[in-house]
């Protein structure tokens, strides 16, 4: 029987390689490094990103810089070096532990002269303790002679070619070598601190080989046939966002020593890992495949959740690659956060609070563009100002340019964070939190849709034009249900905080009152706009996706099956702008998040209409965990399981082909969205929870856990 724990892989191929890295990532919260491999190979995409060292870049403005990396570890055979594409590869496994996140490689090979041995390569990034990475290697040699082992820091990274570091220092102290780098332009140091200790084998040379930016310690152990040898190689890694500058060094210097070796450092590491999965598990039985994917979804957003910070968010690649580097989206709050709040709302709180610290930054954005309050940025980094590029390479044909309009009119996103503020606090009943961070999040941002909506004097309503919606296909149009609905409650949410804090916490509701100029004319401008805004619903329940969706042009987009390509990339940016295909479901998107305003009857319309028109394969990969939802929603569990699957596979199999950018992190929250809300059918009202399970025919048991105002309860369905 299969481990439901483990992702596996029992051969290696070059043309995966970069998939594979990103599927292969271990992290701790604090920092991520993708699965290349410890002896190196030019064309690998070698990565290690630690939370929050941003650093300038052109065009994206800042980017995660790729740090320094930790893990090289060159093996030699008398002399001969260990690579994959020298010698013979005479067996290969590599498998990822998601209990524990202990990744081993295990490789037997034959050097070009025919020296046979089994190599069994092992890392961990230590959950118990985040500062701590740690990577083991065993040799069972087949021959007699000398084993060696290169271990070394190397600062010489770049992010596909930009560089973000200058080498500062290196040298040795107590036993440890170290590394000490500062970001270009945001100055951020950090040291890292390398001790290794072999084992097995008498160790008949150890040198130190002191290369700029690369110190590496040589260790030579002698190699009889059968007899394991090996080295364990613990780095420690600190920057001046955890400490004062000037104490990155001694830190990572202190904390290496001080760190327990390999056997109890990896049992401190799974039982941090075992308190995690206890709160996040979900179980599915009858169905393999589902199980080991949702975990491995769960393991991806878990390795990039801040558990000690909250200056930080998670971007949409979580820290797996250099996919939209390491900006944050609405993803998550819309997508990812959910899984927080009812797994782990410590990890929520940070989330949120990053958003609160960045208030400033979202009160710049508004005031640029002539509004007023919160406009959060469609891409965050560090600052909280809008980093989203506003030209990139067209993806058909590199030379030519698009303009990306998203950072100037994806306005959606500001109220994402409100909703996701206001359901925080439902969730947990965090009244302190609310009265100190949420309630301003609210209000701000309702100040923002108050200045951002525009009276039409002869329609005699309110409209918000020129946005674009969660369906990214559609640039430039007015009236997007979504958006125009989103800021209507979030204009609504705003009335309802005032009232609670004016009863709950007076004095607060009078300073923000006064911090934020929320007079009495600017409050009857949004109770018009709540009442005047336009929202355009049929009779029959149907959501236009915004005004003169209905004229855009129908395509079949069965008839195009099966494809392997976009239907952006099939008609053309501007083509697929005058269809009316999806790239990801919007109005369904809106009566997901406000489920209690909308009937029955108007989801299963509009589930009806929006699903064919949906470009469910290659649109949006935040798309198929909602669908799946709402086609649980609508009775179809069946269809939804279709939905979930193809979330579920978003990294695991590369569906779109872009899983060597990183991992896709909203995709991730969504597949326990849609397991949880969609299949398990788990609603949270005012009076408490209820379910209402919609099990796919195949699956057995369903069982998963949720924090509801500080109580932990399980839910366990039979199929
Ligand atoms: O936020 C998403 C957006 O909805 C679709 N394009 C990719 C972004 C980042 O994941």
């Amino acid at each position: 029987m299969n481990d439901l724990w483990i992702v596996s892989e029992d051969s290696f191929d070059a043309k995966k390689q970069h998939h594979k890295e990103t599927v292969f990532t271990i992290g701790n919260g604090y920092l991520s490094t993708r699965g290349a491999f410890e002896e190196g190979y030019p064309k690998d995409h070698r990565a290690t990103f630690v939370h929050g060292v941003f650093d300038e870049a052109p065009i994206v403005f800042t980017e995660l810089a790729n740090s320094p990396d930790w893990l090289p570890l060159q093996v030699l055979f008398n002399g001969e070096r260990f690579s994959l594409d020298t010698g013979t590869v005479e067996g290969f496994e590599r498998s990822l532990d998601l209990r524990t996140g202990l990744l081993i490689r295990t490789v037997r090979w034959s050097s070009p002269s025919g020296l046979k041995a089994t190599l069994v390569f092992e890392r961990f990034a230590s959950q118990a303790d985040e500062h701590l990475l740690y990577v083991r290697c065993r040799v069972t040699p087949e021959f007699a002679g000398m084993v060696e082992f290169r271990a070394g820091l190397n600062g010489n990274m770049n992010n596909e070619g930009i560089v973000h570091w200058h080498w500062v220092a290196q040298g040795e102290q107590d036993g440890v070598q170290y590394l000490h780098n500062r970001t270009r332009t945001s100055g951020i140091d950090m040291a890292s601190a390398m001790r290794v200790d072999s084992f097995g084998g008498r160790e008949v040379e150890r040198a130190v080989w002191d290369v700029e930016n690369s110190p590496t310690l040589m260790l030579r152990l002698e190699a009889e046939p059968g007899r394991t040898v090996g080295v364990e190689k613990r780095v420690a890694v600190f920057t001046s966002r955890d400490v004062a500058a000037d104490a990155v060094i001694p830190s990572a210097i202190q904390h290496v020593n001080a760190g327990a070796g390999w056997e109890a450092a990896f049992a401190a590491d799974a039982q941090a890992w075992a308190a995690d999965w206890e709160r996040t598990d979900v179980v599915i039985e009858g169905d393999d495949e589902a199980q080991i994917s949702i975990r491995f979804n769960l393991f991806q957003l878990l390795i990039a959740a801040p558990r000690h910070d909250d200056r930080v968010n998670i971007g949409a690649k979580t820290l797996s690659g250099f996919g939209y580097r390491g900006h944050a989206f609405w993803d998550t709050e819309i997508f990812m956060l959910p899984v927080f709040i009812y797994t782990a709302p410590h990890i929520a709180k940070n989330l949120l609070n990053y958003r609160f610290r960045n208030l400033p930054g979202a009160q710049r954005k508004a005031q640029g563009n002539g509004f007023e309050g919160a406009q959060f940025p469609w891409e965050s980094a560090d600052t909280g100002d809008e980093v989203t590029p506003t030209w990139v390479p067209h993806f058909a044909d590199r030379t030519k340019l698009v303009r990306i309009w998203t950072g100037d009119i994806e306005v959606h996103i500001s109220a994402d964070i409100a909703h996701a503020a206001y359901q925080y606090w439902q969730a947990t009943g965090d009244d302190a939190w609310y009265i100190e961070k949420g309630a301003e999040l609210i209000l701000d941002t309702a100040k923002f849709w108050g200045s951002r909506a525009e009276w039409n004097a002869e329609a005699k309503r309110y409209e918000l034009n020129d946005v674009i919606g969660p369906d990214e296909y559609h640039e430039h149009v007015d009236n997007n249900a979504y958006t125009n609905r989103l800021a209507q409650w979030n204009l609504q949410a705003a009335f309802d905080v005032l009232a609670w804090l004016r009863e709950h916490a007076p004095a607060k509701a009078d300073e923000l009152i006064a911090r934020l100029d929320l007079n009495p004319d600017r409050l009857a401008t949004w109770r018009e706009v709540i009442e005047k805004i336009y929202l355009h619903i049929e009779p029959s329940g149907l959501i236009e996706q915004f005004e003169g969706y209905y004229q855009r042009k129908e395509v079949n987009l069965a008839a195009l099956e099966p494809r392997t390509k976009s239907a952006q990339e099939i008609f053309g940016i501007e083509g697929c702008n005058e269809t009316q295909i999806l790239k990801q479901p919007d109005v369904l998107m809106l009566q997901y998040l406000l489920r209690d305003h909308y009937t029955d009857e108007s989801v299963r319309v509009n589930y009806d209409y929006y699903m064919p028109r949906t470009d469910h394969t290659y649109g949006s990969s935040l798309g198929p965990s909602i669908m799946a939802i709402m086609a649980c929603d609508v009775g179809k569990p069946d269809d939804a399981y279709e939905h979930f699957i193809r979330a579920v596979r978003a990294d695991l199999r590369d569906v779109r082909g872009n899983a060597g950018d990183g991992i896709h992190a909203a995709s991730t929250g969504g597949t326990w969205q849609a397991v949880v809300f969609g299949f398990g059918g788990l609603r949270i009202t005012a009076d408490g929870w209820t379910t209402n399970p919609r099990l796919p025919h195949n699956w057995k048991r369903l069982s998963f856990k949720f924090f509801h105002r500080g109580e932990i309860h399980t839910v366990d369905i039979s199929g």
